[in-house]
């Protein structure tokens, strides 16, 4: 009965590992596109509280949801992230980018990007972004009309802790200069 459970036990650990292990997508909807993206991101950057562990977008009827989760969020955090978004596949980088600071008391805006950073042209549209220190979490809330009502969006996220203040710590989910693939507003469309 002991050994039973014991094997049952190894049985059921091993897969939960794997999936810790590698990143995990999470795919709902059609075939070629999906509303819910996740991935987990590995403990790459424990140089930083920081560290990105995951990366999850919701593409819904109205928003787009993104959540960064960290190893740790605290409040007095020098950190800062940027959430590059892919609404044009034919025009090369990123349309837009959320940049946030992830201590208290700091901002965000999202703007056009230029290539791969941010720019002076803040974009007038219905967005919020906020860490949640208790969670770990940084979340976003993107209305579709911010995204030109894309029918799909992609994203990155890059993580600059200055903590150090000698070198920049940084971590990208999925990797640098990568995008998650294209995920669709769940309308069908
Ligand atoms: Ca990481
Ligand atoms: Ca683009």
């Amino acid at each position: 009965m002991v050994r039973g459970d014991t094997l049952g036990a190894m049985r059921t650990r091993i897969p939960l590992a794997a999936l810790t292990a590698s990143a995990l997508a999470v795919l709902v909807g059609a075939p070629a596109h999906a509303e819910l993206y996740a991935i987990d991101d590995p403990a790459d950057a424990q140089a930083s509280l920081s560290d990105i562990r995951g990366l999850q977008v919701n593409h819904g009827s109205a928003n787009v949801l993104v959540k960064v989760r960290f190893a740790e969020l605290v409040r007095s955090s020098a950190a800062g992230v940027s959430v590059y978004l892919d609404t044009d596949r034919d025009a090369k980088g990123p349309e837009y980018v959320l940049s946030s600071g992830l201590g208290d008391g700091t901002d965000y805006v999202l703007t056009e990007a230029d290539g791969w950073q941010g720019s002076d042209q803040r974009i007038d549209c219905d967005y919020s972004a906020r860490p949640k220190w208790g969670k770990d979490v940084f979340r976003a809330v993107l209305s579709r009309d911010c995204l030109d009502d894309a029918a799909a969006v992609r994203v990155s996220v890059k993580m600059v802790d200055q903590a150090d203040g000698s070198h920049p710590v940084m971590d990208w989910a999925p990797r640098r200069y990568r995008w998650t693939m294209p995920i669709a507003s769940g309308l069908g469309v």
